[in-house]
């Protein structure tokens, strides 16, 4: 590092010196973790951080059944920064919405101003649930507090919650609770368990408080847990906790979280981001797709655009092509998708999040059968195609369809073949090795034939 000659602006090296200062870290090791954000998919880290990965045991526990068949949730970021929407007084804030107090450093007195303003009329619980269904969708998953420390619930241990803070007075972590259950869908709860800029102990905000006197086993214990308490009791069976950037937790406060969500709720699947290998899955880093199959249970967090809570100015939206293609990657590889939505300070999930969704339900309509249940397929590593499995069928998801309809099967020697969503048999060599079909591409976006191998 002292080797690169390069000149960093005084705000930012205070920025470094800060960060420094509170992780612990020289600003050159600072300098080389925020390079490491940069750098994002084309860094060396793997896909998978092991810290974040699964639990000895959790591979053959029968309660992540329901989220193995699962294969594909919503996540939703909600919660004041939907109001600025990454503009700050007047000033675009680069970088993702949620992270607009932490980008702008803005004092927890300011920020907090927010609260009064949020007044979502347009939140109806049974219309993003029903978008979740039709996107095809089997599990949600709700900020009920993010790094901002705003908890989307009514809670006795602060004040700062959409119940007791905001005019609009209702606990949308019940009503999608609730709509969930009606509707047949998983609920799952995100906290932020170790950044809180808000409260006075908990991690991140280096601007209003001091780490050195903060008292972060206090925030855990007296804050966080109890918090917890309240989501695993006021709200019916939860389907997992969502925990996030594990940070400065120990292995003691990872356990007692664990501990916690078990002791009330021992269902309740509990994500590898709780920090110290103690998930019952891992999860890949956001947006991340490993580069080949993963024997673990895991999940890749992502975005339809650049953002995760809503922001007026992102307008990167991913095709729905493009969005298709990644869950197939995913599940190709033996992990899940939860795929993000930031509705607006209304309450309004954006119009493309709706269209791509809606073009994902309608390719699910299609081809569900070749995702939902399956494992990750025997063939792997191939630019053309993608393959999923299940009780005896090879589903061989084609990407580029051949102009002559001719599919040399890669190792896989197939009984028969059929077009998914309503395609006729098609054709199969004596030898089982090539499979022939119409020299259109049947489905525009991925064709998959179904291959019984029995
Ligand atoms: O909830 C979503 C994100 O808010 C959260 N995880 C997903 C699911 C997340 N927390 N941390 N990060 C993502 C990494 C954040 C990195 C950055 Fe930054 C935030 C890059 C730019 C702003 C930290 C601050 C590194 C550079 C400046």
């Amino acid at each position: 590092m002292q080797d690169l000659n390069v000149r960093i602006p005084d705000g930012i090296f205070r920025r470094l010196e800060e960060h420094a200062k509170n992780h612990n870290t020289t600003p050159s090791e600072a300098i080389t973790l925020l390079l490491s954000h940069a750098l994002g998919s084309f860094g060396q880290r793997p896909a998978i951080d092991p810290s974040r990965g699964q639990r000895e045991g959790a591979r053959n526990d029968p309660r992540l059944d329901w989220w193995r068949e699962a294969k594909f949730g919503m996540f939703i970021h909600w919660g004041l920064y939907a109001i600025p929407a990454g503009v700050w007084q007047g000033d675009e804030v680069p970088g993702i919405g949620e992270w607009i107090m932490y980008r702008a450093e803005i004092p927890v007195r300011e920020y907090e101003k927010l609260a009064p303003e949020f007044n979502p009329v347009e939140f109806d619980a049974a219309k993003w649930v029903g978008l979740a269904k039709k996107a095809g969708q089997k599990y949600l998953v709700l900020t009920t507090k993010h790094h901002d420390g705003f908890c989307l619930f009514g809670s006795k241990h602060t004040a700062y919650n959409i119940v007791d803070g905001t005019p609009f007075e209702r606990d949308v972590v019940k009503e999608l609770a609730d709509e969930c259950r009606r509707q047949g869908i998983k609920m799952g709860f995100y906290y932020s368990q170790t950044q809180d800029w808000h409260h006075p102990d908990g991690d991140g905000n280096y601007w209003d408080y001091d780490a050195s006197s903060q008292d972060f086993d206090s925030y855990i214990h007296d804050y966080v847990i109890p918090q917890l308490e309240e989501l695993l009791t006021k709200y019916g069976p939860v389907g997992l906790i969502w925990f996030d950037t594990p940070k400065q937790i120990t292995a003691k406060q990872s356990q007692d979280l664990l501990d916690t969500v078990y002791s009330i709720q021992p269902d309740c699947l509990v994500c590898g981001r709780l920090g110290n290998g103690l998930g019952d899955y891992a999860s890949a880093g956001d947006n991340r797709i490993p580069g080949s199959l993963v024997e673990l249970d895991w999940e890749t967090p992502a975005t339809i655009n650049d953002t995760w809570g809503y922001k007026t100015n992102d307008h990167n939206w991913k095709s729905g092509a493009d969005l298709v293609r990644k869950l197939v990657d995913i599940v190709s590889k033996g992990g899940n998708y939860l795929l993000n939505v930031g509705p607006t300070a209304e309450g309004v999930i954006p119009q493309p999040s709706v269209e791509r969704l809606e073009e994902m339900g309608a390719w699910l309509d299609r081809n569900g059968e070749a995702i939902y249940g399956t494992k990750a397929g025997p063939v792997q590593n191939l630019d053309w195609c993608r393959t999923t499995a299940k009780d005896g069928t090879v589903y061989l998801h084609v990407y580029d369809w051949p102009a002559d309809g001719r599919i040399t099967l890669p190792e896989i020697r197939a009984k028969s073949a059929r077009v998914l969503g309503g395609g006729e048999a098609l054709s199969v060599s004596s030898d089982g090795t090539v499979v022939s079909g119409p020299t259109a591409a049947p489905d525009p976006i991925v064709t998959v034939v179904a291959l019984e191998t029995g």
